[in-house]
């Protein structure tokens, strides 16, 4: 074998192992091509809501022909701008995150800047002094998602006549923009309504677990004074329900839940009267992804924020002819 193959095998070793994530994801220089180069870094798998946005970046990279690099944070924000930094290396065309927090992102984002490389925000936001860092927001009105869950609040209030409403919120990850903006849209549609009182908040972290965790805790505080819950995603509402029937309460009968993402699993439940309203969050943000990383290879100006259309499924409407959700 002659020095050089040798030196070229070497190569490709150390490529791999530097980018571990390239070995096993679609090798982006082989793609059939729009000629684009995408390195995304995914917060993690913690919900069906981001497995499901995971699955439509892929699908919409491959119909879009766009080379992806995506790389999961296993719910770590070092894990995130490591990956940003490879991009960089990587000199990928455009890099998209959804950033776990919203703090904690000038450093590597002024690094990608200087590398003259665009950034999308994909799905949530970051806070920060510095202008021009990222190029837009791709995401949920999660302030509107708030206000959609509490306006359903006071109608289903009026509906069966409570005089107080006692509520326990279980909230996503501290410091996300979801977290802070449905927590803030909420606490300002039923801020008017004297019935409307919330006993107190708890961080759920978007997780399964700490869902029921929360519920459990919050029962044994307040028992029977709870009127509803307010969740701020279908995985933790999902870990709360046993919870509350282990207690001995009836969901959606005793205690109003309502919930935010829409899955198919939610949904199902929804119809069987065990949730009372699920604020839809899609997921399926991909194909305005794809459409503004080319935009922005391609020099053109691109919105600043895409918020998708979202809407409300609740004990309000007919459910029986819902189109099957698709995450
Ligand atoms: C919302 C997204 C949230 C979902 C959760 O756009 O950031 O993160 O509501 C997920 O299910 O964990």
């Amino acid at each position: 074998m002659g020095k050089k193959f040798k030196s070229v095998i070497a190569l490709i070793g150390i490529l791999i192992a530097t980018f571990p994530n390239i070995a096993c994801s679609n090798n982006p220089t082989t793609q059939k091509d729009s000629g684009i180069v995408l390195g995304f870094s995914q917060i993690g798998s913690e919900s069906a809501w981001r497995i499901g946005n995971t699955n439509d970046i892929e699908q919409q990279a491959e119909k879009y022909e766009i080379g992806l690099m995506l790389e999961n944070a296993n719910q770590k924000q070092e894990n995130q701008i490591a990956a940003i930094r490879r991009f960089i290396a990587y000199k990928v065309d455009v890099i998209a995150f959804s950033p776990i927090v919203e703090e904690g992102w000038d450093n590597v984002l002024q690094e990608a800047k200087n590398a003259g490389i665009p950034v999308i925000l994909v799905d949530r936001d970051i806070s920060t002094e510095k202008e021009g860092l990222t190029a837009c927001l791709i995401g949920a009105d999660f302030y509107k998602e708030g206000v959609m869950a509490g306006e359903y609040l006071i109608r289903k209030a009026d509906s069966l006549g409570l005089e107080q409403v006692n509520i326990v919120e279980i909230t996503g990850t501290d410091n996300s923009t979801p977290m802070r903006q449905r927590q803030a849209g909420f606490a300002d549609a039923i801020a008017k309504d004297e019935r409307m009182h919330i006993l107190e908040s708890i961080d759920g972290d978007f997780l399964k677990s700490r869902g029921a965790e929360c519920m459990r805790s919050l029962i044994e505080k307040y028992g029977d004074d709870i009127d509803v819950v307010y969740s701020h995603n279908d995985e933790m509402t999902l870990g709360a329900l046993p919870e509350i029937e282990d207690a001995g309460f009836t969901p959606g009968k005793d205690i109003i839940i309502i919930s935010i993402d829409g899955g198919q699993e939610a949904i199902d439940v929804l119809k069987n009267g065990k949730i009372n309203c699920v604020v839809e969050c899609t997921p399926k943000l991909g194909k305005e992804v794809m459409e503004t990383a080319i935009k922005l290879k391609n020099g053109e100006t691109v919105e600043p924020v895409i918020h998708p259309e979202e809407k409300v499924f609740s004990d309000e409407q007919d459910l029986s002819n819902l189109e099957p959700r698709g995450y």
